[in-house]
Order: C-alpha cells, then sequence, then structure tokens
C-alpha cells in the first residue's frame, strides 16, 4: 500500500449538485482530481473502524473514462481497507442496478459514475456519487461534508503502484486486491439480479401475452446503460421480437447522441412512433437507465402525467396491488399526482428537485410512488428513479387493461382534468448573469404576491423551502414559486447538473378541467405564462438568449 501525498489543494471545492459531482472528462482527468474527492467521501463515511467488514458496490453508466475511474477506485477503496467491492462486469451498473444491488446485498454504500443524461465520449462529461446503504444518493449533509473534506485534504490512499496492471473486470468471479485487509474483489452480473426484482413486481405472463398477441413497441436506450437490461428483460425474458430495443449496445460516447430522453433529444424515438404504422408503445431511457419517456402511436405522455396515471391505475400491477401508502413529487412536478392521491386518499409529498429527497419518505414507507417533471419515475423497489421499471409499468398496464397508451391518458385527463405543462431550459447562461436574474426575482417577490396580470392573479410568490417530516432537516432557495389562483404556477431555478455556464429552468403550469379544452398545443394553452415569466424575471434580456434552448 502507499500513501500519496500530493498537493490536492488545487481541486479544493469540489461541491456535489443535485445527484453527485459533474465535471468536463477533461477536468476529470486532471492528475488527483477523482482521487480528492474519492478520498474526501472515504475520509467522512462513519464507522471507519469497521471498513473491513464493509462492502463498496461500483459501477458506471459505461461512458468514456468509467473503466479509468473503476481502476482508479478499486485501488483506493483497498488502501483504506474497504472488505470487498461488488463491480458490475466491464465496470457497468445502470443506477437503478446498482441502488438494487446495494439493498440486495446489504452494502455499506456504493459508488455510481454517471453524468446521466448528459454527454459522454473525450469531450462530454463525466460524473460520480455516492448512494448510502439504503440504495438512495447520499443526503444533503453527506455532500456537503465531502466537500468540506476536498477543502483540506492533503493525501489520498492508493494501492496503485507505477506498474500495476489493470485489474480484470469482465470476468465474473471474485478476486484479491492488497491492501490493509486484502480486499476482495467480486465482478458480478450487472443484470441479473435486477431481472429477478423487475419479475417479483409485474405480471410477466400478461406482458408476454401483451406481446405475442402481436402488439409492437420501440425502446429506445440511447446507446447507454439501459441497453442490456432492456434487451434481458424485454426480448429475453417477454419474448419481445429481436429489434424491438434499439440503440442497445453501450457505447463510451452514446454514438454522439445525447442521451437525454425527451422530446429534444430523443427525435428519432419520437419520428418511430409517427403515424399509423408506427408500434404500439414507445420509450426511452437515459446515459445511466434512471430517466424513462413514455410515448403511445402519435402520443407524448409528460412525465408529471405518466407519474399520476400510473399512480391511479397502480393496484393493477401486482407488486402494488395492496394500494399506495402515499405519493411524492418534486415540487416543480406537476399536481396531477396530487389529484390521485387525493381521490385515493393518500398523503401527497412535495419535495425539492433530486431524487435524494424521496429517500426519507419511502424508508419511512410513507410514499410508494415519487416522480420528477425531468423523466424520473420510480417506487419503494429501489431508492433510485428507475427508467426500465417505469416502462414496465406502462407495459403492465397495456397489457391488463387491454387499452393504449393515448387512451389510458385520455381516460385520466377525463376523470381528473388536465394539468397543461412544460419546461423551458436556458442553458448556457454566464453564472453572474443567472445569479443576477436570481438575485433580482427573489428581491421582487412580496412586491409581487397579490398582483393581477391580465386574468391571472398571483395568490403567493416564494422561494420553496422544505423541512424534511422524517429527520427534520432543511432545505432552503429550492426555487422560486409563483402560484396564482386556479392552480397555474411559475416556477424558477438553477440546474445543479450542468457544466457548462448555468441552466436556468422555467417550468409552467395550468389546469384545465373543462375536456373541451384538452386538445390545446402546449404552448398555446401556457402561452400567458410564458410571456408572464419573461416579464417578471427578464429571461431575455439577462440571458442575451431570443428562446429557451430546449423545451419539454
Ligand atoms: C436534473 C433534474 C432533476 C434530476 C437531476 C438528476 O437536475 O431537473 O429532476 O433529479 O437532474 O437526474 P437539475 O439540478 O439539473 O435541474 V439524472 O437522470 O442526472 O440522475
Ligand atoms: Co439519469
Amino acid at each position: 500500500m502507499s500513501a500519496l501525498t500530493v498537493p490536492t489543494q488545487p481541486f479544493a471545492g469540489q461541491r456535489p449538485g443535485t445527484s453527485g459531482l459533474r465535471k468536463k472528462v477533461t477536468v476529470f482527468q486532471q492528475p488527483h482530481y477523482l482521487e480528492n474527492f474519492v478520498q474526501s467521501l472515504f475520509d467522512i463515511l462513519p464507522d471507519a473502524d469497521q471498513r473491513a467488514a464493509q462492502t463498496l458496490v461500483l459501477g458506471g453508466d459505461g461512458r468514456f473514462h468509467n473503466r479509468v475511474a473503476v481502476q482508479t477506485i478499486l485501488r483506493m477503496a483497498a488502501a483504506n481497507g474497504f472488505g470487498r467491492v461488488l463491480v458490475g462486469q466491464g465496470g457497468l451498473l445502470s443506477t437503478p442496478a446498482a441502488s438494487a444491488v446495494i439493498r440486495k446485498r446489504a452494502a455499506f454504500g456504493g459508488i455510481i459514475l454517471s453524468a446521466s443524461h448528459n454527454p459522454g465520449g473525450p469531450d462530454g462529461d463525466f460524473g460520480i456519487k455516492y448512494n448510502i446503504g439504503n440504495g438512495g444518493p447520499a443526503p444533503e449533509k453527506i455532500t456537503e461534508a465531502i466537500y468540506q473534506r476536498t477543502t483540506e485534504i492533503t493525501a489520498y490512499q492508493t494501492t496503485a503502484t507505477a506498474d500495476s496492471a489493470d485489474l480484470d473486470l469482465d470476468t465474473l468471479g471474485t478476486t484479491t486486491l492488497g491492501g490493509p485487509a486484502g480486499m476482495a474483489v467480486e465482478v458480478i452480473d450487472s443484470v441479473a439480479l435486477y431481472a429477478d426484482l423487475m419479475q417479483t413486481l409485474f405480471d410477466f405472463e400478461a406482458m408476454r401475452g401483451w406481446f405475442a398477441a402481436g402488439h409492437r413497441m420501440r425502446m429506445d436506450t440511447m446507446c447507454a446503460a439501459g441497453g442490456p437490461y432492456a434487451k434481458a428483460v424485454l426480448e429475453g425474458l417477454l419474448g419481445a421480437p429481436a429489434g424491438t430495443v434499439v440503440n442497445g449496445e453501450p457505447l463510451e460516447d452514446f454514438g454522439g447522441h445525447h442521451p437525454d430522453p425527451n422530446p429534444a433529444h430523443a427525435t428519432e424515438l419520437i419520428a418511430a412512433m409517427t403515424g399509423a404504422a408506427a408500434p404500439d408503445f414507445g420509450a426511452a431511457s437515459d446515459g445511466d437507465a434512471d430517466r424513462n419517456m413514455i410515448l403511445g402511436r402519435d402520443f407524448v405522455v409528460t412525465p408529471s402525467d405518466s407519474l399520476a396515471v400510473m399512480a391511479a391505475h397502480a393496484t393493477k400491477v401486482p407488486g402494488y396491488a395492496a394500494g399506495l401508502k402515499g405519493i411524492a413529487r418534486s415540487m416543480p412536478t406537476s399536481c396531477a399526482a396530487d389529484a390521485v392521491a387525493k381521490a385515493l386518499g393518500i398523503p401527497s409529498h412535495e419535495t425539492p428537485t433530486g431524487w435524494k429527497f424521496f429517500g426519507n419518505l419511502l424508508d419511512a414507507d410513507r410514499v410508494t410512488l415519487c416522480g420528477e417533471e425531468s423523466y424520473g419515475t420510480g417506487s419503494n423497489h429501489v431508492r433510485e428513479k428507475d427508467g426500465l421499471w417505469a416502462v414496465l409499468f406502462w407495459l403492465n398496464l397495456l397489457a391488463v387493461t387491454g387499452e393504449s397508451v393515448e387512451s389510458l391518458v385520455r381516460g385520466h385527463w377525463a376523470r381528473f382534468g388536465r394539468h397543461y405543462y412544460s419546461r423551458h431550459d436556458w442553458e448556457g447562461i454566464p453564472t453572474d448573469r443567472a445569479d443576477t436574474l436570481m438575485t433580482a426575482l427573489r428581491a421582487q417577490l412580496p412586491a409581487l404576491a397579490g398582483q393581477s396580470f391580465g386574468a391571472l392573479t398571483l395568490e403567493t410568490a416564494d422561494d420553496f423551502a422544505y423541512t424534511d417530516p422524517v429527520d427534520g432537516s432543511v432545505s432552503t432557495r429550492q426555487g422560486v414559486r409563483l402560484l396564482f389562483a386556479g392552480g397555474a404556477r411559475v416556477v424558477f431555478r438553477l440546474s445543479g447538473t450542468g457544466t457548462e455556464g448555468a441552466t436556468l429552468r422555467v417550468y409552467l403550469e395550468r389546469f384545465e378541467a373543462d375536456p373541451a379544452r384538452h386538445d390545446l398545443p402546449p404552448q398555446d394553452a401556457l402561452a400567458d405564462l410564458i410571456t408572464l415569466a419573461d416579464r417578471v424575471a427578464s429571461i431575455r434580456s439577462l440571458s442575451g438568449q431570443a428562446a429557451p434552448t430546449v423545451i419539454t
């Protein structure tokens, strides 16, 4: 073992964002950069004297630099005295699969290498995050402690020497690496445990029947981590025809695509789902396979509606037949799920953006389903959002109801009303201008409340703060909210996952009860809110941009 003393200070200030630390690959390639973060993490983890008995899970979405980082982390884990690391074969583990492995194998925690939906390749992004023993993203007190530690450490531990050969990550089985305890490196099948879990939740017989009856599906895994999982489950266990999964080979640069399943980036899938000859069901997942997009023929489902429809029909799915304990959504996610919770007589919770805020509610068994407007849906089966799980949930509903995607959603609107919804992203704003915008907006809040803008009356203007009902921790400044009479909303917040400048996200929502008005194009239905958002926040003038870069 060697303890390297290196000048880690230049890399101080690695503050993890919404979903861990994300930077350009070139930043992660700087000597000692990744090491600084990993040693800081190991230093702040509790029960340091128990390391030899602790197991870590390690894997990533397979993007460029994944294998290099896995090698580095294994040697650091060994030198830090960990007893065992479970590594996905080839270094690959989707985020939900990593969560499932941590839980099933009772690991101490896990390190996930992913920048999720951000582009990959040598010029793309890389990322790392830590998940705790419940399988979920580390809470803020841990990420904050990592950050503090990166400002202090001067050395890291590794077993690496100048001539150490790479460990074999491709052959299943266990080998031993040096270090104080002699760490076991167990290369595990990336898919098996996850596929087993799916079979405990869904009606595989009914879904097999759906395919056998000639229904067709297109699942686009965007050349990312989801491919092997989708192929094993859909084409393997469910008998879907070969070719149902497209872009199913994980590539280090995601084939040059942006593995973000939304109408702006999954254009190939949208085109394939258009027209009378399109498959019955379309879906996509992101870089680390935790996000999902759901489509019918000529029909796109918004993530907020998806959560609400799933909740309304949950008891038709075996894993949820006993009903839901509650539903949680992130604050910017539409209120569609709240309407379902009300009808079901169960609690609904509104949390800040980021899956880590669902962890305590799930652990305390207060909620069963969770969702975010950013194409994330999940349940208490793991502690991450789960792309393929959401796709199987919909497939299970299609199979047992005999309905189409479109008829399920239209039926939902007819019963609960439609929550028109859109998110406008303004990417690449110079950070100082984005900060100015948010500061100016916050300063206006007291004066805004009570004002009327045409037909819109602003009832509340505030900055969302959340008190965790389980542990009492408080998170402030989680997004500026303008709440109008009748349920319309505009929310502003800055992204915590971007790597270039700042991204302003503007979330727009309006409720429409009248079924005769459920067919408007969303941008038309939200037009007055879009105008108002720009007027209040001076987005165009402060960003210097004429229009949002991405609209979902
Ligand atoms: C975005 C989404 C958020 C999601 C996060 C991680 O964060 O808005 O809902 O939880 O990405 O998703 P932000 O701070 O950029 O708005 V993923 O697929 O990276 O794990
Ligand atoms: Co993701």
